[in-house]
């Protein structure tokens, strides 16, 4: 899918790559293509498209022209020869798993990951004879350590989910590739307007595009980015076959119209991020804030080496450990609790006993995740509001 839509500006791409040819009847936005499956105009047709020899639809779980252009759209964007849309987040981390890896084969995962992907390698992929190890990979070194000819994938979220720890994208794959390894990464927090993966050596990168992709909190949705070859196995295989995990043609569209205003929305949450995380800085209730663009951030030049800005996400440690987590929670008005992120609206939740709750209590500590964590997805309101809200929250705990 390269496109020649490359060399434009990012919302310019946005905007137009993926959109085909001029409908019959000029409609400027792409029908939505509701239909399960596909008529052949003959018997030779319908098996010639089975066999591969034929281009064409034949079913949605294989393809379906409404997620074409997302994926054709999101390709040229994240800078990927191919794009497969599924029906979530985990529908697209399965789907690429169950297609590369094999009982008796290891994988090397970063020790901090969101709850269900955490869940998924812990409680899934270890009961079918899979190896997993669970590395820091912030130290390079501990990847360079642990890594063998066993070792199919490596896999890491940057900025990870909380806690904002950044990997080396560069560094890392280095190391895998020596190893013959595939490099698989989830670009979820940053989209492809602060990020790109794949331009730093990635093999593939996976999004919740619930999340920011789509950018308004109404749909759910996964997307698989790569390399023609890789991506044909996981459309015909971990799709087709093992996971079924397939986009509904009406959240495709969906998605498709939230990248129209991807990179307007990103650099509003981007700005909304910085205030936030400065603000914190002058509370005595926060201990450590989680912010890679704040310069005291232990990682703050790594994340400026390989983002093009840092993202509305935002982290902090209450000093009040759990009790004060929750107190926080409740006493605001403006943004809501809520788990998710991406949102128009400001999503405040409590890690400990919301996203994170699939670790143990340990797994938690081991894995840098803090009882007094609060986790702020700063939404696009005025920031001045979302300042206030937050302040006056805070002098409740
Ligand atoms: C959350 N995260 O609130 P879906 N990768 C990353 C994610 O953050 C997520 C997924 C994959 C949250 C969801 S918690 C019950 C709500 C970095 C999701 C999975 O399958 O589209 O939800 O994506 O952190």
């Amino acid at each position: 899918m390269s496109s020649p839509e490359q060399a434009k500006g990012f919302a310019t791409r946005a905007i137009h790559a993926g959109h085909g040819e001029r409908d019959p009847y000029g409609a400027l936005t792409s029908p939505i293509y509701m239909t399960s499956t596909f008529e052949f105009d003959t018997a030779e047709q319908g098996a010639a498209r089975f066999a591969g020899e034929e281009e064409g639809y034949i079913y949605s779980r294989l393809g379906n022209p409404t997620l074409t252009e997302l994926e054709y759209k999101l390709a040229d964007l994240e800078g990927a020869e191919a794009c497969l849309a599924v029906a979530s987040g985990m529908g697209a981390i399965t789907s690429v798993f169950w297609t590369f890896v094999a009982p008796g084969d290891e994988i090397l995962v970063d020790k901090t990951l969101y709850g269900c992907t955490f869940a998924y390698f812990h409680h899934g992929l270890e009961k079918f004879g899979i190896t997993v190890r669970y590395v820091d990979m912030c130290q390079v070194k501990n990847l360079a350590r642990e890594i063998s000819d066993k070792t199919k994938i490596v896999y890491f979220e940057t900025p990870a989910n909380p806690n904002m720890r950044i990997v080396d994208i560069k560094a890392i794959c280095e190391i895998a590739h020596s190893s013959g390894a595939r490099v698989v990464v989830d670009n979820t927090y940053c989209t492809p307007y602060l990020q790109n993966p794949i331009a730093l050596g990635a093999d593939i990168v996976v999004h919740s595009a619930t999340k920011y992709l789509g950018g308004h909190g109404d749909l759910m949705a996964g997307v698989i980015l790569s390399n023609a070859e890789d991506m044909e196995q996981i459309r015909y295989v971990g799709l087709k076959d093992m996971t079924g995990a397939v986009l509904s043609p009406m959240n495709a569209f969906l998605v498709t119209r939230g990248l129209k205003t991807l990179e307007l929305r990103m650099e509003r949450h981007c700005d909304n991020a910085e205030k936030i995380a400065q603000m914190l800085m002058d509370s005595r209730k926060v201990g450590q804030i989680f912010f890679p663009g704040l310069p005291s951030f232990e990682q703050h030049e790594l994340a400026k080496s390989q983002m093009n800005r840092f993202g509305g996400m935002v982290a902090f440690e209450l000093h009040g450990g759990h009790e004060a987590g929750l107190k926080f929670l409740n006493s605001l008005t403006l943004c809501k609790i809520a788990v998710s992120l991406g949102d128009a609206e400001t999503l405040v939740e409590h890690p400990a006993s919301m996203t994170h709750s699939t670790y143990t209590p340990e797994e938690r500590e081991l894995h840098g995740i803090g009882e007094g964590l609060v986790r702020i997805s700063v939404g696009l309101e005025n920031a001045a509001d979302i300042l206030l809200d937050i302040e006056q929250a805070l002098a409740q705990v």
